[in-house]
């Protein structure tokens, strides 16, 4: 079986000295937990840097601490103080994490600390290439590693990689900025996967790839010298049942057993039955929006007076890279805020903000999400943000309400919450005070949903999903580059039109004669295209035959003058040239629990999107979701069924944003074969660009000459990639 193995600035373990040497300690964060499930699944290793400089260690300690990780399958990439300083606190968070996040004023752009992370990523892709193996997976995460793809592909073709991006990816007039943006881009493009956890950054991405590279873009595939590229989201999940569990676990505790934080809470809710709290966790970042939150706070305590004696904030802060300028007086000026606000509200018994400049444990974690009534969380960037879900997973009465940034990543999966603009301190101070007057029953149902939603997209699935997209990205390319036409290839299929008595040959038109239009009606037929048909026609062995969606006026218009058969909408009507229209059909519906999971799990990736069940037919409604996301979300739909409705006989309609799967019997394999019955031919070709065609290509009896258009999966057993592929490939037959 194919390996997969993990590439992460950080190991899933971090080491601590003892009298005796080192000792491991597995990491429990969301990622480490998620990723230690794929890679050991797949008998893979986890490349990374072990936290300690290399520098600190002697070479015997060194080898004792590589050997201790590779039993638990990780190979260390050794990093000195200084390449720690200048790869990862330099490059790493002083230029791509400010630039990403958008804070342009704080970007170095030290050449010195560049050079530096080249060399590292390098040094990291040395170590994969030592262990990865032709038609192996490699899944590298996040900005400390963007040129290791490109580093891995460039040596191993063979290998496939998955690259994902934890933060944001810029708008391209924000990524522009950066003078080495060329190699960056180019080193995430040694990627067959990219993924991000929301479609925005998914899309400036791809912006940023199209005005620098040039490339073509075909809704989230780019083609780029040979090599398809798939671009997607997948909005990373927690381990919902770790969090749910555990806050089960410590509210059924005796009082004896409870941590001392958990005794404190109690103590302050028994207090007075109106008092509340809310919750604020965060690594002390300036794109957290901290300050902000606090002012905005501040700006509630002035508002709602009502409030006073009965509302605190527990503000919890993970000191982070706190050696950084920017971080420095960051934690200054919260430490003043903090001040402010306890000394203006405050007094002996009523401490306005409770603030926590630490990491907190596990258990301590979840009993404040447990205890919070509100969960304030509002990132002025923020690539998903965690925490939000982490305190719906911990929600065990369903009751809590999460005021929440619009820029977080998260946002777009919690419709349910309190959206605010995390820089407008009135609306956060309304919202704060509309989340703690919300009625009991509201909250329920609000939280009722969130719940079902990111418990079921934990980060196992996230994982799982992505570890599908990788494999099917490999199949797509592989299927393109063998099906694909080539000179010998045209050679052999030529002469077997040359030795023909007797062929039919149908055409879509759409995508394959004609390229789209905005507007269908002026996807009409130019000389060039006339001309081709004309001389296919005019050889007596030739029978052909449009086939397409469209209705049947308007080919008969276009096609008026050419001695040609007809087959329109799908397969409903056909008409041989000089006879007249006719048409078939026949329904069932046994085939729906089959079809069903399939648009719910759209549903679940696609937030605004529904399943509307008729009775012949299942359809999946998009107008809701957000545009550009839901049109590749309803190709990949398509591309999906493709491989169901075939065996299923059923056939796939689209319309106005949506998606309609209905019983079979009319599509363009059907009423292609049935224009062949008693024909016979002996040498049957079928040409088309979308999935409609996937019937011919399926239906028609073997040996037939199927060709796709375009590189999408295809049961078709040639491709062509272009409209005027096709026209030169039309005119050259016979030749
Ligand atoms: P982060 O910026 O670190 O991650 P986030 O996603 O919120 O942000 O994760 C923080 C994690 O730290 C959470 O799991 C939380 O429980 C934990 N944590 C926070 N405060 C803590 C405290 N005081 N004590 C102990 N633990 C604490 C980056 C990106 C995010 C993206 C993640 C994952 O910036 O946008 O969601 O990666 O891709």
């Amino acid at each position: 079986m194919s390996k997969l193995h993990i590439v992460a600035n950080r190991l899933p373990y971090s080491l601590k000295k003892e009298a005796d040497g080192y000792e491991l300690i597995e990491s429990v964060g969301g990622l480490a937990t998620g990723m230690k499930s794929v890679y050991t699944e797949y008998g893979g290793k986890w490349i990374g840097w072990s936290g300690v400089n290399s520098d600190e260690l002697s070479p015997k300690e060194s080898d004792a601490i590589d050997q201790k990780l590779l039993e638990k399958s990780c190979v260390t990439v050794p990093l000195s103080e200084q390449e720690i300083l200048e790869y990862y606190e330099g490059f790493s968070n002083k230029t791509v994490w400010p630039l990403f996040h958008y804070f342009t004023q704080y970007v170095d752009y030290s050449p010195v600390n560049w050079e530096t992370y080249k060399r590292v990523n390098q040094r990291f892709a040395d170590r994969v290439l030592e262990v990865a193996e032709d038609g192996d997976r490699v899944w590298v995460h996040d900005y400390q590693l963007l040129l290791v793809p490109e580093m891995i592909k460039s040596k191993k073709p063979n290998v496939t990689v998955g690259f994902f991006l934890h933060i944001p990816f810029p708008s391209y007039e924000v990524f522009r900025i950066l003078p080495w943006r060329m190699e960056l881009l180019k080193g995430m493009l040694g990627a067959d996967l990219l993924g991000f956890h929301i479609y925005d950054y998914e899309r400036h991405f791809l912006s940023s790839v199209r005005r620098l590279y040039g490339y073509e873009i075909a809704f989230n595939e780019i083609h780029a010298d040979n090599r398809i590229i798939k671009a997607d989201s997948f909005p990373m999940g927690i381990d919902y049942a770790k969090f749910k569990n555990t806050s089960a676990s410590v509210m059924q505790k005796t009082i004896q057993e409870r941590s001392e934080l958990h005794k404190e809470l109690e103590k302050y809710f028994m207090t007075s039955p109106d008092r509340r709290l809310i919750l604020s966790i965060d690594r002390l970042d300036y794109t957290k929006g901290i300050p902000q939150r606090l002012k905005a706070f501040r700006k509630f305590m002035e508002k709602y007076p009502e409030f006073h004696g009965k509302v605190t904030l527990v503000m919890l802060a993970v000191p982070s890279r706190g050696q950084v300028e920017e971080y420095m007086m960051l934690k200054k000026e919260v430490d003043e805020l903090v001040g402010n606000i306890n000394g203006t509200y405050g007094n002996i018994n009523y401490t306005p903000v409770w603030y926590f400049y630490r990491a907190m444990p596990f258990e301590n974690l979840v009993e404040l999400y447990n205890m919070s009534d509100v969960a304030l969380i509002t990132p002025l960037r923020d690539g998903m943000n965690l925490v939000a879900k982490e305190y719906v997973a911990s929600r065990g009465n369903q009751t809590g309400v999460i005021v929440l940034s619009e820029m977080a990543g998260v946002a777009k999966e919690m419709g349910e919450a309190i959206i605010i603009n995390p820089i407008n301190e009135d609306e956060i101070a309304e919202a704060l005070h509309r989340a703690l007057t919300m009625p009991l029953d509201e909250q329920k149902q609000r939280m009722g949903y969130l719940q079902e939603r990111i418990q079921r997209y934990s980060v196992y699935k996230w994982a799982g999903e992505f570890v599908d997209a990788l494999e099917n990205v490999k199949r797509i390319q592989k299927e393109f580059l063998v099906k694909k036409i080539t000179n010998s290839v045209f050679g052999e299929i030529n002469k077997r039109y040359v030795n023909a008595a007797k062929r039919a040959i149908f055409l879509d038109y759409d995508g394959t004669l004609t390229a789209f239009h905005k507007n269908p009606q002026e996807a009409t037929p130019n000389d060039e295209l006339y001309e081709i048909l004309n001389k296919l026609l005019a050889d007596q062995k030739n029978t052909v035959t449009i086939i397409s969606g469209r209705d049947r006026y308007t080919l008969e218009k276009w096609f008026a003058d050419v001695p040609i058969n007809l087959i329109c909408e799908h397969g409903v009507w056909l008409r041989k040239h000089g006879g007249e229209w006719q048409t078939l059909t026949n329904v069932n519906n046994d085939w729906m629990p089959v079809i069903r999971p399939v648009l719910e799990r759209f549903v679940d990736r696609t937030p605004g999107s529904f399943i509307e069940e008729k009775n012949y037919s299942l359809v999946w409604h998009y107008r809701k979701a957000e545009p550009e996301q839901s049109l590749i979300r309803a190709n990949e739909l398509k591309d999906e069924l493709l491989d169901l409705v075939g065996n299923l006989n059923l056939e796939i309609m689209e319309g106005s944003k949506v998606i309609e799967v209905k019983s079979g019997g009319i599509n363009k394999g059907i009423a292609a074969n049935q224009f062949i019955h008693n024909g016979n031919f002996d040498y049957l070709m079928a040409m088309g660009d979308d999935w409609t065609d996937e019937y011919m290509f399926k239906e028609l009896p073997d040996g037939a000459i199927t060709i796709k258009v375009g590189i999408q999966r295809t049961s078709a057993n040639y491709k062509l990639e272009s409209v005027d592929a096709v026209r030169k490939f039309l005119r050259n037959l016979g030749e």
